[in-house]
């Protein structure tokens, strides 16, 4: 080049420097919000401005793979088409440095205003430190169009990070709703996004079955639709006759999960598919009868809805079943690569083993003494058979009764005990305990959610998970591989809703299987989350606000016989204002700071401000004050030990419990009658008296068969002044019922109520009666 040239270069290569628009912002701490939270983090001065001529270094193709998300965002905020090139030219690039001293899945990130560095062993390790430059990128790069006035800057920085489990899964049930390959593989970019690596697929289950298998259509042209019952409550929907025609279902062709398996691969995502055995079924058998017990079985629809308990299962004598079972894997294996098989193995209700011809010889041939042993008979040989082809068993915690299949892993879902039995005996386990890891559960205060299953995993909790538990030892925790959510589907219908049950709560998950335990930190972990609620908006990602929701707790002052009204939410430092009577609630409303005593029937509205704007629902609540609120109350028969509310006051309190019966609010009485003295201290004069119950048939709650007040003045002579009777009605609802008894003026000083608990419960099991007030006017 001439020296005119060179010098033409270099006025140009000045313009264009000085045409880019220029680093201004100061960054903190407060600007970095990663999340899952990383290892190591320092930050140093000045920042990084990504431009049009920002360049992709890339050595090898499957890198270009790996920066495609970050390309197509900066596509869509900008309309930048950011080039990929071979070698790194003096400035403005992103390189990834291949390290083979680094763990799996860990990276190192350096960012500087001159260029980034990602080092990582592989792919894996350049995926999560773009996913972290991502987060480190103003919120609006996650927008789908195009974004003005933005500096495309982050703060320089050094970063260290892996993960400290190698299993962070969540698990998707695609049988009792089914959600198609786009929702799929969206479910993946967010997986990757929270550096989250494992998506197991629970293909089959009684009210579906979603994989094509080759050699057995039936399993999808009949168990994979089912009679469209979608308007009835899960537990109310009708049972179905063999052969009648579904329309609600749908299943994923193995092209469409060879697809899904590789675009995951492609986000360090291993899919791992389930194929339930020997229970939860019946859309298998309903295609097939023959795979159940005895000689000519009498034949199966596919149900619609909830089956309890799970009795239609595949026969565990005839060699035909493992035959089948054999057949179906081999299909499995080949679509997909993952090391692990899980094999199912829970809820097996196995009557028919019990008095099955096939089963009994089974039994007897291979000296199994009880249908347990039968059980992991089964399991055993389906594993050996996995095993042959180089891939493990897991299965969940069920798997471990009668005895544990020698090398397999357990999914500990029945609490923890599962996951700690398995690990003292040597055995990987995966933890996803149903306090923390269900994501079918409750987030919020329940009349304030969409139905949900029951339970209650708000955020806060799902924080609290630790895959490795007390009385762990060293060795044990060495096996723990890690943690994961499961989402199962019964009453998620739609994809949308399937989103408001994993965001946020993956993100807390997330936090708890990769970063150091040391680094949990719920105050700081909700600041960040904030951000991510920002990024999930611009995603369109339907997203719970639940933590935003303010629930409240209250005490009664037996001596003034006042109430105590306690707001919370579950972010620290959250700005309440409230309202008591009519009033309008805004910005100006007084603040909460300490509890409020209420001494008569008080409206309460209260909000959250966030920025001094009212962010999520408005809480509003009534708390009726009656005649015998705060006074003492005596029990004849005490009420469980499961259920103690707030203590014996609980039935005098004003505070009305909510469908949620863990809420706090309840008391209950298992197979027994309610029987209480309410002590009005002076004389009183009452008109009504009543009950506060609730209904929830699927775990056991029932509303009392019959109801009786009584009335005395010297506590030992009672006069019943008023009964009522209800008859037991099939109800799939929970449903909360006050049963009051209405009677001419009547002066007292002691109200008993009488409550009979139905006792026999129409599908077996115990019977729950459960209280939460005695109302008296
Ligand atoms: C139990 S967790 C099940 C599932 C249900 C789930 C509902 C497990 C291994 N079995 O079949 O969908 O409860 O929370």
């Amino acid at each position: 080049m001439s020296q005119k040239a060179h010098l033409l270069v270099f006025i140009l290569t000045i313009t264009l420097v000085g045409c880019q628009p220029k680093s201004t912002k100061v960054f903190t701490e407060d600007d970095i919000t990663i999340l899952p939270k990383p290892k190591e983090l320092q930050l140093n001065s000045g920042g990084f401005l990504f431009t049009e001529n920002t360049k992709l270094i890339v050595s090898k193709d499957s890198q270009k793979e790996v920066f495609q998300f970050i390309k197509n965002a900066f596509k869509n905020v900008s309309g930048w088409d950011l080039e990929f090139v071979e070698s790194a030219p003096s400035k403005n690039y992103i390189q990834l440095n291949l390290d083979d001293t680094l763990p799996d899945e860990a990276y190192t990130l350096a960012v500087t205003s001159n260029h980034i560095t990602i080092k990582a062993k592989d792919n894996a390790g350049f995926l999560y430190g773009l996913e972290t430059i991502r987060q480190l990128l103003p919120e609006s790069i996650e927008s789908k169009s195009i974004v003005n006035g933005v500096n495309w800057e982050i703060p320089n920085i050094s970063v260290n990070d892996e993960p400290r489990f190698k299993w962070r899964g969540l698990m998707l049930d695609l049988s009792r709703h089914f959600f198609d390959k786009e929702y799929i593989k969206s479910t993946i970019d967010q997986l990757a996004a929270h550096k989250m690596n494992v998506l197991h697929l629970h293909l089959v289950d009684d009210q579906g079955w979603r994989i094509e298998i080759k050699k057995y259509p039936k399993l999808t042209d009949v168990g994979a639709w089912r009679v469209d019952q979608e308007d009835l409550h899960w537990n109310s929907r009708l049972s179905v006759k063999a052969g009648e025609k579904g329309k609600y279902g749908g299943f994923l062709t193995q092209e469409e999960l060879k697809e899904i398996v590789a675009y995951a691969a492609s986000k360090n995502v291993e899919v791992i598919p389930e194929i339930e055995m020997p229970a939860h079924v019946t859309s298998a058998v309903a295609a097939y009868p023959e795979l159940m017990c005895f000689d000519n079985p009498e034949p199966v629809g596919v149900p619609s809805g909830g089956v309890w308990p799970i009795t239609d299962i595949y026969c565990a004598g005839k060699e035909s079943t493992f035959e089948f079972l054999e057949n179906v894997l081999i299909e499995v294996m080949e679509i997909f690569p993952s090391k692990y098989i899980h094999i199912g193995g829970d809820e097996a209700t196995k009557t028919n083993w019990k008095i099955c011809p096939h089963c009994k010889k089974r039994m007897k041939n291979e000296k199994l003494h009880d249908v347990e042993e039968l059980q992991s008979y089964f399991i055993k040989r389906m594993e050996k058979f996995i095993n042959t082809h180089g891939k493990k068993l897991v299965g969940w915690d069920e798997i471990l009764e009668g005895g544990l299949a020698p090398d397999a892993t357990v999914m500990s879902w029945r609490g923890v005990k599962g996951g700690l039995e398995a690990a003292s005996q040597g055995h990987d386990v995966v933890m996803t305990p149903g306090s923390h890891c269900y994501f079918d559960h409750y987030q919020g205060p329940q009349d304030d959610e969409p139905l949900a299953i029951g339970g209650y995993t708000p955020l806060s909790k799902v924080y609290e998970f630790d895959p490795v538990v007390e009385g762990m030892s060293e060795e044990d925790a060495a096996h723990v591989l890690g943690g994961q959510a499961n989402l199962w589907s019964e009453y998620i219908p739609t994809p949308e809703h399937s989103q408001y049950m994993i965001y946020p709560r993956i993100a807390a998950l997330a936090e708890t299987v990769w970063s150091p335990k040391e680094s949990r930190d719920w105050g700081d972990f909700s600041n960040r989350v904030k951000h991510l609620f920002k990024r999930y908006e611009l995603q369109g990602i339907n997203y719970a606000q639940s933590a935003y929701l303010i629930s409240k707790s209250t005490e009664a002052n037996l001596d003034t016989k006042t109430i105590t009204l306690s707001l919370q939410n579950e972010f620290p430092k959250a700005d309440i204002r409230y309202v008591l009577g009519e009033g309008e609630l805004n910005d100006d409303s007084k603040k909460y700071s300490t509890p409020i005593k209420i001494n008569s029937t008080t409206n309460i509205k209260a909000g959250l401000f966030l920025d001094g704007k009212l962010s999520g629902k408005v809480f509003k609540d009534t708390i009726v004050f009656h005649k015998a609120v705060a006074h003492p109350i005596e029990y004849i028969k005490k009420y469980s030990d499961s259920y103690q509310g707030v203590g014996p006051y609980t039935l005098t309190n004003a505070v009305r419990g909510t469908t949620n019966f863990h809420d706090g609010q309840w008391l209950a009485w298992l197979d027994d009658d309610m029987e209480a003295i309410v002590e009005l201290g002076e004389e009183k004069t009452i008109s009504q008296v009543a009950l506060g119950t609730m209904e929830n048939q699927g775990p056991g709650i029932y509303f009392p068969t019959k109801v009786e007040v009584l009335i005395s003045m010297d506590g030992k002579v009672f006069e019943t002044v008023g009964t009522i009777e209800r008859a037991y009605v099939k109800n799939g609802n929970p449903v909360l019922k006050d049963f009051a008894i209405s009677f001419e003026e009547r002066n007292t000083k002691y109200v008993k109520v009488k409550a009979t608990n139905l006792k026999k419960a129409p599908n077996g099991g115990g019977t729950w009666l459960f209280v939460d007030e005695i109302v008296i006017k």
